[in-house]
């Protein structure tokens, strides 16, 4: 299989947790007792999908190679995500089984035994002994990540086995992979930032990833402050706390961190638009220069600054190898020149199979053979430029995309609320923010803590709107649509 553990290295130690240290040969046998339990005497799960709410972990490798091995599509849940949320990805990726730890089983029991799923825990699916495993081709499907969009729920991106191993293999040559990398993972893992550029690479590349639970950044910056790491990939989001965290030491203390990050090789920033002003603060700090990159959900990485050249702040990059890259102009004619912006469009073999069970939003993002990714991009200089989203109900924050319209549904089940709109207002920290506009029933107040402790077990924490404006009423277009972009100064 392409993106199987790397085997040539079997003493490297391929995971950190905690105290524990794994090889390669001891993940390698424990992801063949995975996936001859998750098998259970047949021959190929057949691409049945398997969803699993496992936090950063050995556990969380062992099952998700353990469902590759034995044919199965692999469904990373949000170990944050409330039981509505987690409901939607259960029932619309049709799941039949779902394994989780004795930690997570309780807020998952109650779902699963609602839409009558077989629940399972990590260690009953390791059985002894060995299966044959079935053959699994680059066009098979590996995995279902949700994405939000312009639709109120999110969609689940179908990748195949080929995909990601293009996406790994691509980031291996242009960042320069190596078997001596060590690297911390405190990214969530139902996303491609920390499943893809961070876990799969170092896995194929024979690396060592050390795994955070969650992002600590004291005992993170002590780990970086004794040279632990050679590598480290993050959302613009954690650079700012680092900073802000950093700016809290003496300057013993500061020193040594810094000179941690400095004796790097790389640091990576993507995943929303890094502000040249956290790139050059890093810079002073540290001395390194970030490398930023694009990517998304749907295509892996796409456009990246290079390793050995220069990394404009404010700028991705390039196309990475074997990505093609067009600018399409609102007249749906293809950029030739620099400085006229475009819609950007993408072929590669990195990009995704469909959404699925939804063929038409498969569809509609394609056009021509080309992926629409929606963001808008300019090349000066050669270089390419991020300019913003061609949809204002995209939000960024903190490196997770959220659809204003999940959002502004869910907030209309509030029986004060008679209208409301969410947007994204620039955060220094956040990059966007979420911020509710909303007008309430006659004699009805609201605070935003009042807010968020409705939405509390309704939505994702990083979902819940951080400011809240009260009005009489939205502003509306002749055609009774929200004004959008008019509700932003609101914020300032
Ligand atoms: C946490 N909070 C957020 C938030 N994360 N609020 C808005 N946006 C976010 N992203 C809120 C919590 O709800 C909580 O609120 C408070 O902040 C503290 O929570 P926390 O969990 O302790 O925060 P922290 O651990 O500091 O998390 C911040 C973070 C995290 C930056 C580490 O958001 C994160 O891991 N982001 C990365 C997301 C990611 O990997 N995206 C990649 C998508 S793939 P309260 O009110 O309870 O205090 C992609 C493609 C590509 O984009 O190109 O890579
Ligand atoms: P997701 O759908 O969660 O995979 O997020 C992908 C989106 O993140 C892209 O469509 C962009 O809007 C945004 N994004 C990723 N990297 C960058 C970057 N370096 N600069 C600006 N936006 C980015």
């Amino acid at each position: 299989m392409p993106h199987a553990l790397n085997r040539e290295l079997p003493d490297n130690i391929a995971l950190i947790e905690g105290d524990a240290r794994v090889t390669y040969a001891e993940l390698d046998r424990r992801v063949l007792r995975m996936a001859a339990g998750l098998l259970a005497g047949e021959a190929d799960l057949q691409e049945a999908r398997v969803a699993f709410l496992i936090p950063a972990s050995v556990d969380y490798v062992t099952v998700l190679h353990g469902i590759w091995r034995a044919g199965g599509i692999a469904i990373p849940l949000n170990v944050a995500a409330t039981e509505p949320e987690w409901e939607h990805c259960l029932t619309s990726a049709g799941v039949t089984r779902v394994i989780t730890t004795s930690d997570h089983r309780d807020s998952i029991q109650g779902l699963c035994d609602r839409l009558a799923i077989p629940l399972g825990e990590v260690g009953e699916f390791e059985v002894d002994g060995s299966a044959r495993l079935p053959n699994l081709t680059p066009e098979r499907r590996a995995m279902i990540v949700f994405t939000s969009g312009t639709t109120s729920k999110p969609k689940g991106a179908v990748t195949t086995h080929g995909n990601i191993a293009a996406q790994i293999t691509t980031l291996i040559d242009a960042w320069a992979w190596q078997s001596d990398d060590v690297i911390p993972l405190f990214l969530p893992l139902h996303h491609v930032h920390g499943i893809i550029n961070v876990l799969s690479c170092a896995l194929w590349a024979g690396a060592t990833v050390h795994v955070w639970p969650k992002l600590n950044l004291e005992a993170l910056c002590a780990r970086v402050a004794a040279d632990a790491y050679s590598l480290f990939m993050a959302v613009p989001t954690i650079y700012v706390k680092l900073i802000d965290y950093l700016q809290t030491l003496d300057d013993q203390q500061l020193d040594v961190i810094c000179e941690g990050f400095a004796n790097m090789r790389l640091n990576v920033s993507g995943s929303a638009a890094c502000p040249t002003e956290v790139f050059e603060e890093w810079r002073q700090l540290t001395g390194q220069a970030l490398l930023e990159r694009y990517g998304m959900t749907e295509i892996g990485m796409a456009l990246s600054n290079p390793y050995r050249g220069e990394r404009r702040p404010g700028y991705v990059g390039q196309p990475l190898p074997d990505v093609l890259v067009q600018l399409v102009d609102d007249a749906g004619d293809v950029v030739t020149e620099e400085g006229i912006p475009g819609e950007i469009r993408i072929q590669s073999p990195t990009v995704f199979l469909e959404y699925w069970d939804n063929p038409q939003a498969t569809a509609a993002s394609f056009e021509a053979g080309w992926f629409c990714t929606g963001d808008i991009g300019v090349v000066e200089d050669g270089y390419f430029r991020i300019m913003g989203r061609s949809s204002v109900d995209i939000i960024k924050s903190g490196g997770y995309k959220l659809s204003a319209l999940e959002i502004e549904n869910k907030l209309l089940a509030h029986p004060d609320i008679v209208e409301v709109a969410v947007v994204g207002v620039a955060d220094r920290t956040w990059g966007e923010a979420v911020a509710a506009v909303v007008s309430l029933a006659a004699g009805a107040e609201m605070t935003v803590d009042s807010l968020k402790a409705w939405c509390e077990g309704k939505l994702s924490g990083y979902k819940i709107p951080k400011k809240l404006v009260v009005t009489e009423s939205l502003p509306r277009n002749a055609m009774g649509k929200v004004t959008k972009p008019a509700l932003k100064p609101l914020f300032e």
